[in-house]
């Protein structure tokens, strides 16, 4: 419900005081749920937390390893980080561009994706791996299974962030039906148990400018690699 800022009146305070302890959650699957504006309490920590990680690991696109560019450009932190080139896709503890260690997981990142998982039912999630992901204007993600992480018991934590995308949320094989959902700044999308293969992807984003990221959307991919 749109109003004017400058008149709240009693309801629409309630309203917003409400979205702020309780942020709503739409089951997506059987263990798989959108947290509607969850991360939104977090945001003013995870924007300088991201600016040091990106300090030390500049976003690069890299090649998939049928030769194509990928058209969102990566970087990661924590122990491990998702990467690709010609030979493959893996995670490693280095990053390939710098033969540094990744940049360790900010505090408020983990705390931000263990919170998230607890909300949607996955007690004790230890994330190793945030890879993040920026798109531009017309950046997507084809359809595809996570599935490079040593055990599948960890859920994934995917948090939005900036400019909104239309996520696809497929089944178990790349020919289901995919189900359409927009995500906006500040939602987080919690998936694990049955539904941890699911097939999954990102629409073109669309022109637009966020008032705090700018031309761009950010998205971070919490995972249990090792
Ligand atoms: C994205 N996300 O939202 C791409 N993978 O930019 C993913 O590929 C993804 O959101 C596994 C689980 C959740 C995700
Ligand atoms: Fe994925």
């Amino acid at each position: 419900m749109r109003h004017d800022p400058m008149h709240p009146t009693t309801l629409d305070l309630f309203a917003d005081a409400d979205l702020e302890q309780q942020p709503r959650r739409e089951q997506i699957g059987e263990q798989s749920y959108v947290l509607r504006g969850f991360a939104l309490p977090w945001f003013d920590r995870l924007l300088p937390a991201l600016h040091a990680v990106l300090a030390a690991a500049p976003f690069r696109q890299m090649m998939t390893p049928g030769g194509f560019t990928m058209s969102v450009a990566l970087s990661s932190c924590g122990t491990l980080g998702w990467t690709t080139d010609r030979s493959g896709y893996r995670y490693t503890r280095h990053d390939p561009q710098t033969g540094r260690p990744w940049p360790a997981m900010p505090e408020v990142f983990f705390e931000l994706a263990q919170a998230a998982a607890r909300e949607a039912g996955f007690s004790d999630f230890v994330p190793d791996s945030c890879l993040i992901n920026r798109y531009v204007a017309g950046a997507k993600m084809s359809l595809h299974q996570d599935k490079d992480e040593g055990s599948y018991a960890a859920p994934i934590v995917s948090v939005s962030l900036g400019l909104p995308a239309m996520f696809l949320f497929g089944g178990f094989e790349r020919s289901d039906k995919s189900q359409r959902i927009p995500l906006l700044h500040g939602d987080i999308v919690v998936w694990g148990g049955v539904d941890r293969l699911r097939y999954h992807g990102v629409l073109p984003i669309k022109d637009g400018v966020h008032p705090r990221l700018g031309e761009q959307r950010i998205n971070f991919t919490f995972r249990t690699a090792g």
